[in-house]
């Protein structure tokens, strides 16, 4: 039997990357993860979020959409895209979400922020 509770660290930089590309958890494990931005740049400069997205998402549409939602942290309102997601954090801070891990398959996370989804984007795998 899994663990109920799995913690993740997530870091992201001033470079526009995620730390890691792959993530696997076990379904129905609670998930408590923080994200880092071990950068210096600012919020609005080089802001990143984790956003982990439904399955089969298009990340392209998704980000297209999510760029013209600056006032919400780069998450378009009322979507049905999104599972959960971080806030939006610049260099130096850090941010922790806790949710239960959805049904097995493979999701996409990324980073919403406009232009990061081409670089900053890995798998989220529920086994
Ligand atoms: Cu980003």
């Amino acid at each position: 039997m899994a663990q109920d509770k799995v913690e993740i660290t997530v870091e992201s930089n001033d470079r526009m990357q995620f730390d890691t590309s792959e993530i696997k958890v076990e379904a129905g494990q609670t998930v408590v993860l923080t994200l880092k931005h071990v950068g210096k740049l600012p919020k609005a400069a080089m802001g990143h979020n984790w956003v982990l997205l439904t399955k089969g998402t298009d990340i392209n549409s998704f980000g297209a959409e999510a760029s013209k939602a600056a006032g919400n942290d780069y998450i378009p309102e009322g979507t049905d895209k999104v599972i959960v997601a971080t806030k939006l954090i610049g260099g130096g801070q850090e941010t922790t979400i806790e949710f239960t891990a959805p049904e097995k398959g493979t999701y996409d996370f990324i980073c919403s922020f406009p232009g990061h989804y081409a670089m900053m984007k890995g798998k989220f795998i529920v086994e």
